[in-house]
C-alpha cells in the first residue's frame, strides 16, 4: 500500500500536468477540475486511501498529498487566467512574477583605473589634456629630442602609417604635451591619457595597443623634490597611504636628470613576496625633469622654466592591482574576466 499509494501520488501528478498542458479552453480545463480536483475527484479518492494508513507512513504520505493539492490548485489557477486572459484576446502575464534583472553592464577595469589615476591627479590641480592617436615623426620624436636613428624610431618598435610623410602611430602620449606647450606659456600641469601604439609582438606583458598617461609640470622653480611629491601623493592616494616610492637613475632623452620609479608592492605592502619577487618593490616607470632641449622646441625659456614629466603604463597597473596575469586579457572582451569587476 505504501509504495502504492506514493506511486499513484506521483502519476497522478504526471496526468495532471500533462492533462493541463493540452487543455485549450475553459470547457476542457473545467473536465480538468472536475476529473482531477472535484469531491469525487482522482485527488480526492487518494486522500480516501489515506484515511487506511497508520503513524509515519500516514504522516508522509499526507505531507506528499497536501503539497500535491496546493500545487495543481496553484497551477490550475494560472491555466485559468490565461485561457480567461486568451479569451478576451489578451496573453497572460503574472506580474507578480520578479523582474528579469538580466545582466546588468560594468565598466572596463582600464576605464575604471584610469578614471582613478586621472582622479588622483586632478586632485592636486592637474588638468586633462587630449591630443591626436595619429601624429608626425616630429610630435612623437623630435620635439623629443629623440634624434634621428634613434632605435625607438626604427620599424622595429614603431606602426608607420605613411613612411614618405613621416606619419606614425604614436608610441606614447608625450606629443600631446609638446602640442599643450607650443599652444600656451607656462604655467603647465597637465596629465595626457590614452591609447599608444608599439610594433610589438603580443605576448603576456606586451600589447601593440595599451594605454599610458604621462604627465608634466613646468613653471618656475619646479624641482626634483615637486616630482617626488607629486608621486608619492599619487601612489598614497590611488593605492593606500602605507605606499612607499623609490627612484633609481636612468636615461631618457626627454628628461634629465632620468629616474625610474617603484612602489612598495602592492601586494606584501613591502615584506616581500612572489609577485616583487622578495624585494617589496615593483618598478612602476619613468620620469625626470624636462630636458632643456625639449623647451627649445616649443620657445620655453629653460633659464626661467623647469618641469618635471612622469609616465606610466596603465595595464601594467591594472595587472598589479586585479592580479591579471596577461595583458591580452584587457582586450578578448572575455565576460567571465569582465563580470568580475
Ligand atoms: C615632454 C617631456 C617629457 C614623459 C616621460 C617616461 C619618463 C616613461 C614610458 C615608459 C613605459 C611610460 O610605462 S610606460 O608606458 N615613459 O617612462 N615618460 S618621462 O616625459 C616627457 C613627456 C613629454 C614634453
Amino acid at each position: 500500500m505504501k509504495s502504492d499509494l506514493k506511486t499513484r501520488i506521483r502519476l497522478l501528478e504526471s496526468d495532471f500536468d500533462s492533462a493541463l498542458a493540452e487543455a485549450s479552453d475553459l470547457q476542457a480545463l473545467e473536465q480538468i477540475r472536475i476529473r482531477f480536483l472535484g469531491r469525487k475527484g482522482l485527488l480526492a479518492g487518494l486522500f480516501g486511501i489515506l484515511g487506511s494508513l497508520e503513524g509515519d507512513e500516514k504522516r508522509a504520505s499526507g505531507h506528499l498529498l497536501n503539497t500535491l493539492k496546493d500545487k495543481m490548485n496553484t497551477v490550475f489557477s494560472e491555466k485559468a487566467r490565461s485561457l480567461d486572459m486568451q479569451s478576451h484576446g489578451e496573453s497572460f502575464f503574472d506580474h507578480s512574477l520578479p523582474g528579469n534583472i538580466g545582466y546588468i553592464g560594468r565598466l572596463h577595469p582600464l576605464t575604471t583605473l584610469l578614471r582613478e589615476i586621472k582622479s588622483c591627479f586632478q586632485s592636486m590641480g592637474f588638468i586633462v589634456a587630449q591630443g591626436p592617436e595619429i601624429e608626425t615623426e616630429y610630435y612623437n620624436f623630435d620635439a623629443l629630442n629623440i634624434a634621428r636613428g634613434h632605435p625607438a624610431r626604427d620599424m622595429q618598435d614603431t606602426l608607420f602609417i605613411d613612411e614618405e610623410q613621416e606619419i606614425v602611430l604614436r608610441t606614447h602620449t608625450s606629443p600631446v604635451q609638446v602640442h599643450v606647450m607650443e599652444n600656451q606659456p607656462p604655467p603647465v600641469r597637465i596629465i595626457a591619457p590614452g591609447r599608444c601604439y608599439r610594433r610589438d609582438t603580443p605576448d603576456a606583458t606586451h600589447s601593440p595597443v595599451f594605454h599610458q598617461i604621462e604627465g608634466l609640470y613646468v613653471d618656475e622653480g619646479v624641482s626634483f623634490a615637486d616630482l617626488k611629491g607629486t608621486i608619492l601623493t599619487f601612489a598614497q592616494r590611488l593605492l593606500g597611504s602605507d605606499i612607499k616610492i623609490r627612484f633609481r637613475p636612468s636615461f631618457f632623452p626627454f628628461t634629465e636628470p632620468s629616474a625610474e620609479y617603484d612602489f612598495s608592492c602592492l601586494i606584501c605592502r613591502g615584506r616581500g613576496c612572489r609577485v616583487c619577487k622578495q624585494s617589496g618593490w615593483v618598478e612602476i616607470s619613468g620620469a625626470g625633469m624636462v630636458n632643456p632641449a625639449v623647451f627649445d622646441y616649443v620657445g620655453y625659456d629653460p633659464e626661467r622654466y623647469t618641469g618635471f614629466a612622469f609616465g606610466m603604463g596603465v595595464e601594467r597597473i591594472a595587472m598589479l592591482i586585479y592580479g591579471i596575469p596577461d595583458i591580452r586579457m584587457f582586450y578578448e572582451n572575455d565576460v567571465r574576466l569582465l563580470k568580475q569587476f
